[in-house]
């Protein structure tokens, strides 16, 4: 935050950046004033997870922090049933997936739990792509206690896998530690998987339930379950704007809309992508960083300007060594060269009818190069392509409780005549952030889609 005095001025993207002649002091009277420090609100937030506001709520599940405040061990009061017990030490093991959020691409995020008896034998999640995976961490956990396994019940938020990946299968291990029964959430999209963890499981004469809260696991893996099913990464688009959804006045002056604690939520949704994308306007306009800065950065995010015209300056700033690409059309100049010198590949692809960027080849092809999700921030024209595209996946908004009146849109989106049939969006949390609202909306179908495509 901009000490008095000192205005900073936001950029689009709510980063702040040196201060121009328009830039509003941060004193200014429609700057909505914060209750408590923004900063100490995130930091208590649990590791990494683009939080819970105070009031959130509301249909999603948000297992990890449901679970957390429980204690480990038998679950109190009357003995469950094995369903209830079932879902009481899955939420445990969506509890430990939640630890490593931003950690694991491009692997999914998946935690498991070992019990016996209503006691907790060991626990674990996956860790960096390359690193052990859930089960054998949980196992390790185990060992270290010094507890036989035998018997005991695998808590597992995807199926074991069976394959050589850049580890040895799971299945191996968990079979050899003489299970009882292994409880999955979700079966493995991976061609390589599919079912074959399963299928292993049971010739080794160990029972086997798939199916327990397989939707929260896959709200903590959308972008590798839509990688694997339909080839592309999972989107949010990030729109920040008042509540009458304009992002600048009319003149293009657009700092201090949203406040300091949305644009550190902001941060912490960078943080748990696998790419942070905005387009060349902004880039030229703003000088964005695309990094996180707030929140568990366990692997920085690598970053992705859509540059159709590669206009990109090799000073920008976002060009800080993290892994870069621009993607950019087949006409575009050859920069390649000076662009890779500052850790920024040139990708070029054909140009859609109207000369720009086909925006669902570029979706296709980082399905191709292992982005499971992307956080998308970008201005109003490329916001709305997106959109009219049909790639974005769900919405992140941030809104201030101020009206611009004619102003800038957050996305531009060409007039209609007739209301679309049905709402394409369907909103999954509400809640406030600071003096503004947070409004997470999913597509719809899109999700219905991943859904059918790994049968939850
Ligand atoms: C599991 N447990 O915790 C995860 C699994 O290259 P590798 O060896 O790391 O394998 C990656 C694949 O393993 C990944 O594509 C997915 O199918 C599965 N992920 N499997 O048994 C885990 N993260
Ligand atoms: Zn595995």
């Amino acid at each position: 935050m901009s000490a008095p005095g000192r205005p900073k001025r936001e950029s689009s993207l709510g980063e702040e950046v040196a201060q121009r002649p328009e830039g509003r002091p941060s004193g200014a009277p429609n700057r909505p004033k914060r209750e408590s420090s923004p900063g100490e609100e995130v930091a208590k937030r649990p590791e990494g997870r683009p939080s819970g506001a105070p009031n959130r709520p509301k249909r999603e599940s948000s297992p990890g922090e449901e679970v957390a405040k429980r204690p480990e061990g038998r679950p109190s009061g009357a003995p469950l049933d094995q369903e209830a017990q079932d879902s009481h030490w899955m939420a445990q093991a969506l509890a430990q997936a939640d630890t490593v959020m931003n950690l694991t691409t491009p692997n999914p995020r998946v935690g498991c739990v070992i019990v016996r008896h209503g006691e907790c034998l060991g626990a674990g999640a996956t860790q960096q792509a390359g690193g052990p995976h859930a089960e054998i961490m949980a196992l390790r956990d185990a060992k270290a206690r010094g507890h036989d396994l035998a018997g005991s019940t695998f808590y597992v938020t995807l199926e074991p896998c069976s394959h050589y990946g850049r580890t040895p299968p799971c299945v191996d291990a968990v079979i050899a530690a003489r299970p009882a029964r292994v409880v999955v959430a979700l079966t493995d999209p991976n061609p390589q998987v599919g079912g074959r963890g399963l299928k292993r499981l049971r010739e080794a004469g160990i029972e086997v339930v798939q199916g327990v809260a397989s939707e929260a696991a896959l709200a903590q893996n959308p972008g590798f379950v839509g990688r694997m099913t339909r080839g592309t990464p999972w989107l949010w688009l990030k729109l920040a704007g008042s509540i009458d959804g304009r992002s600048a006045l009319h003149n293009g002056v657009s700092q201090w809309i949203t406040g300091a604690a949305a644009r550190q939520d902001g941060h912490l949704w960078r943080a748990r992508a696998c790419a942070v994308l905005t387009g060349i306007g902004t880039v030229l306009a703003d000088d964005p960083q695309l990094t996180p800065r707030q929140g568990r950065i366990l692997r920085l995010p690598r970053k992705i300007v859509l540059d159709s015209r590669l206009r990109l300056p090799v000073d920008a700033r976002l060009l800080d060594g993290t892994p870069t690409w621009v993607f950019t059309t087949e006409r575009a100049p050859p920069r390649d060269a000076e662009l890779a010198h500052r850790h920024a590949e040139v990708v070029r692809l054909p140009a859609g009818n109207d000369g720009r960027l086909d925006l669902s080849a570029v979706m296709r092809w980082l399905g191709e190069h292992d982005i499971n999700e992307i956080h998308a921030e970008a201005g109003p024209r490329l916001s709305g392509a997106l959109l009219q595209a049909g790639v974005v996946d769900e919405l992140l908004v941030y809104q201030a409780p101020l009206l611009l009146g004619d102003a800038q849109p957050m996305a531009q989106l060409p007039a209609r005549d007739t209301l679309p049939e049905g709402a394409a969006f369907e909103f999954i949390d509400v809640g406030q952030v600071g003096a503004d609202l947070r409004l997470r909306a999913r597509h719809a179908e899109r999700w219905s889609a991943l859904r059918r495509a790994i049968a939850v």
